[in-house]
């Protein structure tokens, strides 16, 4: 699958869409979800045009993994929800394709917390 820029995170990364920023950096930008589905839904997505976690993983630079990695850890610090950071905890999901139900193709990885989020997987779609 090729990149669409003209999917919905492509165009808030170019500023054509507004977004409620919590973190920003060279390689990361991360905002709270439009449809939070807990007290915090913040996506964190990457700079660079990776449809999927794999896409990312198998192309992105090192400066850019390390960038994704570090981000999260810190919006889940500066969230409140990071255990080592005295946090209750949360939860990462990052959806890819059409198994995994991935709306927006550009890579994100939803944090959520600040409630207990419920067993990892449902056996039926909702
Ligand atoms: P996924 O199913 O993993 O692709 O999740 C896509 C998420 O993106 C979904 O939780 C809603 C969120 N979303 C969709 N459009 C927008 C938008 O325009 N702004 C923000 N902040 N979030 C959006």
């Amino acid at each position: 699958m090729s990149y669409d820029d003209q999917n919905i995170f492509a165009k808030i990364l170019r500023g054509e869409i507004p977004n409620d920023t919590v973190y920003e950096d060279d390689h990361v930008l991360a905002f709270r979800d439009i449809q939070p589905q807990a007290p915090t839904h913040v996506l964190v997505i990457p700079k660079g045009p990776y449809v999927s976690f794999d896409d990312f993983a198998e192309n992105a630079s090192d400066a850019e993994l390390a960038a994704y990695v570090r981000a999260i850890g810190k919006v889940a610090r500066a969230e409140g929800v990071a255990p080592v950071a005295g946090g209750n905890g949360f939860r990462m999901i990052a959806n890819a394709g059409e198994d995994g139900v991935q709306e927006v193709p550009h890579l994100h990885v939803h944090i959520l917390g600040g409630r207990r989020i419920g067993r990892m997987v449902q056996r039926a779609e909702t």
